[in-house]
């Protein structure tokens, strides 16, 4: 069954931490990126510990591998659970993510296609695959996957087998939870419940989707 995770993209430190804390009965996990860590600090990752949930930080992770094992030992030591990163700098890249979460005990997630129109450009013509067969290869825990193309997902899904995949898209960028949610391991969802009119109960009723059976 899906999980439910939220993109915090919010930049504003106490509502974040609000909106947080009134979701947090409805939800898996907690994303973090760059929005909210560039107005707050990375010590928001402690702050968002006292919910009691595993917090991913999405810095699309994306250099040498050095650098990559770098940034992330910084965001592991921070507190957060997973990393996500890019995997078209190479296999040795996603490779220095995958060491260093396993060194923390966290995971590291790679795109493999990205869910906004300009993620056919680049994501196209059998990359998305290559990407996503060298997570496995890599050791990854899962890959992110487009909720606006199902069609997709479930290509990608060939080359992953029982890795996680992660799918954002759903609500603001046009993606159909219900359509997704049987293809997938969790749904990234951040606009359609940070900016409801009441967060909690929009994150509720997305929650909906950690009921959905596994295709
Ligand atoms: P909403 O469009 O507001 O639901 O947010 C989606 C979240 O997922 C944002 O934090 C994006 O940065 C992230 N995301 C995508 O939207 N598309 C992708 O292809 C990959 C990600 C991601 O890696 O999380």
């Amino acid at each position: 069954m899906p999980e439910l995770i939220l993109a915090l993209d919010v930049t504003e430190k106490k509502r974040a931490l609000e909106i947080a804390h009134a979701c947090t009965p409805h939800l898996d996990a907690i994303k973090v990126g760059y929005p909210l860590v560039l107005s707050a600090g990375l010590s928001i990752a402690g702050d968002l510990k006292k919910a009691g949930l595993p917090l991913i930080a999405d810095f699309k992770v994306a250099d040498i591998p050095n650098t990559n094992q770098l940034i992330c030992d910084q965001v592991f030591a921070a507190g957060f659970s997973a990393i996500i990163c890019h995997g078209f700098p190479g296999m040795d890249s996603v490779k220095a993510c995958v060491a260093s979460a396993r060194a923390h005990k966290g995971q590291c997630y790679v795109v493999a296609e990205m869910s906004h129109p300009g993620g056919k450009e680049f994501f196209s013509q059998g990359t998305a695959e290559q990407i996503a067969a060298n997570a496995v290869i890599a050791g990854a825990d899962g890959i992110i996957a487009p909720a606006t193309r199902p069609d997709r997902v479930q290509v990608l899904r060939g080359f992953v087998g029982h890795k996680k995949i992660l799918s954002p898209g759903v609500g603001a960028q046009g993606g159909d939870a219900d359509a997704i949610a049987a293809l997938v391991d969790g749904i990234i969802v951040g606009r359609s419940i940070y900016e409801a009119p009441d967060p909690a109960a929009a994150a509720q009723s997305y929650a909906r989707v950690r009921r959905v059976q596994k295709r």
